[in-house]
């Protein structure tokens, strides 16, 4: 095997956001830059020498290029064995439940999601732990560390492997191993729900339609609803992932899946529809001319997770990230479980899942998932709806509003002020952290600040601690205002501004969110002056 030792120089940023590292692909195409951050994730990482590790991507632009450098970077580090999605193709739910079903060491995956791809998009770089989920923070700040100092990196000279071909290669010592990236998938999938009832249900009069954005859910989209369930072909639409997603942004929320969004709300609409993102873990879910709020869509999967096969026993607990509405809260204390705030990001659910302190989670951000695996699951998110749909025979949205009957409506919103310059959008927060200490107490209109803080979380199980999580502001009525900048963006800033507010009144139950939630919008402006700072007069996104 021929091991090339390759000189190199520290980039400075490559520290991972929310979820993995994001770039421009021109900024992943420069020389060395992806090899620095692969080789700093293998320095951080211990006894992974003889080891399986898993890999794949989104198939958005440069993953199968990286694939490639990646794996003979894998040979030269003394990998066993890669396991890499047929095509290079792998969604984020898939490569975690690989890397359970496997006993790997980790996975590295290829994306950044939501993020539009194509040469002048995004590329993005996500390191899994053993358990299948996104690397904690002590994990990714080791590999940050590494790739301050990096002086090296180790590379295999080795022609391409073929991707696309099933069946085992070598690159010296190492088996590559082309795998189906549905199968595995797809089968755990099956043990959880009850395929016969949703197979009935779309073999009838029932109709849904699946949106994958061109982006990485269309190839298990297609073996799980049409061939496996039954529903007509076409039923999923933009199924075929394109490097480019078709010149779209693979992100689901009522904006960006304009197309399916404009079929639900349209003549003889569907009874169902849903959207999944680039990487297939996030999920919208719509009933016939009604949005399903994320938040929402956590407490309905919660409160109903009996009648689904995989849940039948119960849930040990759930777990939603801090700006996640309150309506799972009020599940849980119906079922007289525990309910866990952790901060925004996969990972933090980690710990708790693997001590079976949880069963569900969810974020606001369109993402839920279970202890099935260690990430969220669009798919799987889809498949619960529908499992409880058969199940009660009802429509999505009676089954949101007896549900609402029953908890309470928590009227929410997200309001996404996306490309805002940095120095904007720091000023903004700096002013925020100012006021902190003087808002409590503080009137505004009918409502009285109860506290105001920046967001800790301590982990239950290791007690690391992470600060800085968002800025709080809640109300003595129970209703809060949420202030963030998010993670995962590449281009100058993205601020996000959460708002909740509680209904118990159900006759105050069919407002549209924005109406019910006006006063909150307002006090979000005074306070935080977003429109002068961030010189916007409107949100890009509002969900
Ligand atoms: C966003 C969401 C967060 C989600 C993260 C990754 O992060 O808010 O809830 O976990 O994306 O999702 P941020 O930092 O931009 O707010 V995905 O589908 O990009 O893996
Ligand atoms: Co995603």
């Amino acid at each position: 095997m021929n091991i090339e030792t390759v000189a190199t120089q520290p980039f400075s940023d490559q520290k991972p956001g929310t979820s993995g590292l994001r770039k421009r692909v021109t900024v992943f195409q420069q020389p060395h830059y992806l090899e620095n951050f692969i080789q700093s994730t293998f320095d951080s990482l211990e006894n992974y020498q003889g080891q399986t590790l898993v890999l794949g991507g989104d198939g958005r632009y440069y993953n199968r290029q990286a694939i490639q450098i990646i794996l003979k970077m894998a040979a030269a580090n003394g990998v066993g064995r890669v396991k890499v999605g047929q095509s290079g193709i792998l969604s984020t739910p898939a490569t975690s439940c690989v890397i359970r079903q496997t006993g790997a060491i980790g996975g590295i995956i290829l994306s950044a999601s939501h993020n539009p791809g194509g040469p002048d998009g995004d590329f993005g770089v996500k390191y899994n732990i053993s358990n299948g989920g996104p690397a904690p923070e002590k994990v990714t700040e080791a590999i940050f560390a590494h790739s301050k100092v990096i002086d090296h990196y180790k590379i295999v000279t080795a022609p391409d492997v073929d991707l696309d071909t099933l069946g085992e290669s070598r690159i010296g010592e190492m088996v590559v191993e082309v795998i189906n990236s549905v199968t595995d998938y797809a089968k755990l999938m099956e043990s959880l729900f009850d395929f016969d009832l949703i197979h009935q249900l779309l073999t009838g009069s029932f109709r849904m339609c699946m949106d994958s954005m061109h982006a990485v859910t269309g190839p298990y989209a297609h073996a799980i609803f049409e061939q496996r369930l039954g529903a007509p072909a076409g039923t999923v639409q933009n199924g075929t992932p394109l490097e480019d997603f078709g010149g779209g942004h693979p992100d689901p929320n009522l904006v960006y899946a304009h197309d399916l969004v404009a079929i639900l709300f349209g003549e003889n609409a569907p009874d169902f529809g849903a959207a999944s993102d680039g990487d297939g873990d996030r999920n919208m879910i719509l009933g016939r001319k009604f949005f399903v709020n994320p938040s929402d869509s956590l407490a309905v999967l919660a409160a109903n997770a009996t009648l689904v096969p995989g849940y039948r026993e119960g849930l040990t607990g759930i777990a939603r990230s801090m700006p996640t509405s309150q309506a799972a809260d009020r599940v849980a204390e119906k079922l007289g479980i525990p309910c866990f705030e952790t901060p925004t990001g996969w990972k933090f659910f980690g710990n708790l899942l693997d001590a079976d302190r949880v069963t569900i989670c969810g974020e606001e951000s369109f993402g839920t998932s279970s202890n099935h695996i260690r990430e969220k699951d669009g798919l799987w998110a889809v498949l619960f709806w529908l499992n409880i749909l058969a199940v009660k025979q009802q429509s999505v949205e009676e089954l949101m509003h007896d549900h609402w009957q029953t908890y309470g409506r928590n009227y929410y919103s997200r309001y996404d002020y996306e490309g805002v310059e940095s120095d904007r959008a720091n000023t903004l927060m700096t002013n925020l952290h100012a006021q902190l200490p003087t808002l409590k107490g503080r009137k505004f209109g009918v409502r009285e600040v109860e506290y105001s803080d920046d967001f800790s979380y301590t982990d239950p199980i290791d007690g690391s601690v992470s600060n800085n999580q968002g800025v709080r502001i809640g109300f003595t009525d129970g209703s809060r205002i949420v202030f963030r900048l998010s993670g995962t963006g590449t281009q100058g800033a993205t601020l996000r501004v959460y708002l909740e507010q509680y209904e118990a009144d159900p006759t105050k139950h069919h407002l549209d969110p924005q109406e019910a939630l006006a006063d909150l919008i307002a006090i979000a402006e005074q306070v935080a002056q977003i429109r002068t700072l961030t010189g916007m007069e409107k949100p890009t996104v509002i969900t």
